[in-house]
């Protein structure tokens, strides 16, 4: 079935600028060789790979103020907004090929951008091990790929809080528009910080206790016809036992069953608008692998399914 005629188009930011380990930089071609275009393009459709971005190269430095690359940082995300916006300017629904988490900054700055501009809500979901909430006072490393969801709420450098240039002024997101589903990493002033902000945290324990399919329930819950779904794919939110390639691994992740289904309930929401997959790094991986899961969970999230469709997931009609 095809669940969207919305053309998508292909943006790579080969960068790891953000991270702790170098390698992100690899990450979209690995995912061009894993087959994502022709992945997509076989469930119908329309694709444009617009190739990748080009920016500064990572000095691999140590934090300095708390960050580390902060003008390359926010370099890259002016080119990754400016992509972004362009590409929903036209109507078409960007796929951020990363590089590391910190681009999620500029690409969800640009989403956010123009939600205000056409009078769109949004909601966004955060498929992640690690919260990503930390400031430059609580980072343990600097590194701003840990960063990018407390910059979207506000809470960072002007550079990288600003970069929407949100119509009244303000921040990106607000709390109350993200979940974040998977977690389970967080680093202890990260924490504290999270409740503080009173995110809304889908972490792996309540996943074990109420199970996947409940989960995705609550996460894609309020969502109508006016509402843009933004998916932050991090790779390392899946359990590394089936996706080793990623800089920062931590055990205890969704299974590959518990993956599919979370991203089948959000195609079958029918409202996907905007995609990052970010993290992955080749140099970590083993023969592609986890770019290759990657493309076959994306294809879920664009409405690849088996035979049956579940009729009380919302959109389904029963087996077809
Ligand atoms: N990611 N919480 C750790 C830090 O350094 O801030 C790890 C962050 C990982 C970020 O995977 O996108
Ligand atoms: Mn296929
Ligand atoms: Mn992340
Ligand atoms: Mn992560």
């Amino acid at each position: 079935a095809l669940r969207s005629a919305q053309p998508t188009s292909l943006i790579g930011a080969p960068t790891d600028i953000g991270a702790g380990a170098r390698g992100a930089s690899m990450g979209p071609e690995a995912l061009r060789v894993a087959g994502l275009q022709a992945a997509l393009e076989s469930h119908g459709l329309q694709v444009f790979d617009r190739g990748n971005l080009s920016g500064p190269a990572n000095p691999w430095q140590p934090p300095l103020d708390g960050y580390r690359h902060l003008p390359e940082v926010v370099e890259w995300n002016q080119r990754v907004f400016d992509a972004v916006y362009a590409e929903l300017q036209l109507g078409h629904l960007p796929i951020l090929l990363g590089g590391d988490h910190c681009l999620g900054l500029g690409s969800i700055s640009a989403v956010a951008r123009h939600c205000a501009e056409v009078g769109k809500k949004l909601r966004v979901l955060w498929l992640d091990a690690h919260a990503d909430f930390n400031t430059s006072a609580l980072t343990p490393s600097g590194n701003v790929h840990g960063m990018p969801v407390a910059c979207l709420c506000g809470f960072g450098p002007e550079a990288l809080t600003g970069l929407a240039r949100m119509p009244g002024g303000g921040p990106a997101l607000h709390p109350s528009q993200i979940r974040q589903i998977g977690i389970r990493s967080v680093d202890a002033g990260e924490k504290r910080f999270v409740h503080e902000q009173g995110l809304e945290v889908f972490d792996m324990r309540y996943i074990d206790e109420v199970g996947m399919r409940q989960t995705m329930q609550q996460a894609l819950s309020g969502l109508d016809a006016h509402t843009h779904l933004h998916v932050s794919f991090d790779v390392d939110f899946l359990d590394p036992d089936i996706a080793p390639g990623v800089g920062t691994t931590v055990p205890g992740g969704p299974t590959y069953r518990e993956a599919q289904l979370c991203m089948e309930m959000i195609a079958d929401s029918g409202r996907l608008a905007s995609l990052d997959i970010v993290e992955l790094n080749p140099a970590l991986d083993v023969r592609n692998r986890t770019a290759v899961l990657a493309v076959d969970l994306v294809e879920s999230l664009f409405g690849k399914s088996t035979l049956m469709r579940v009729p009380s997931h919302g959109q389904g009609q029963g087996p077809v």
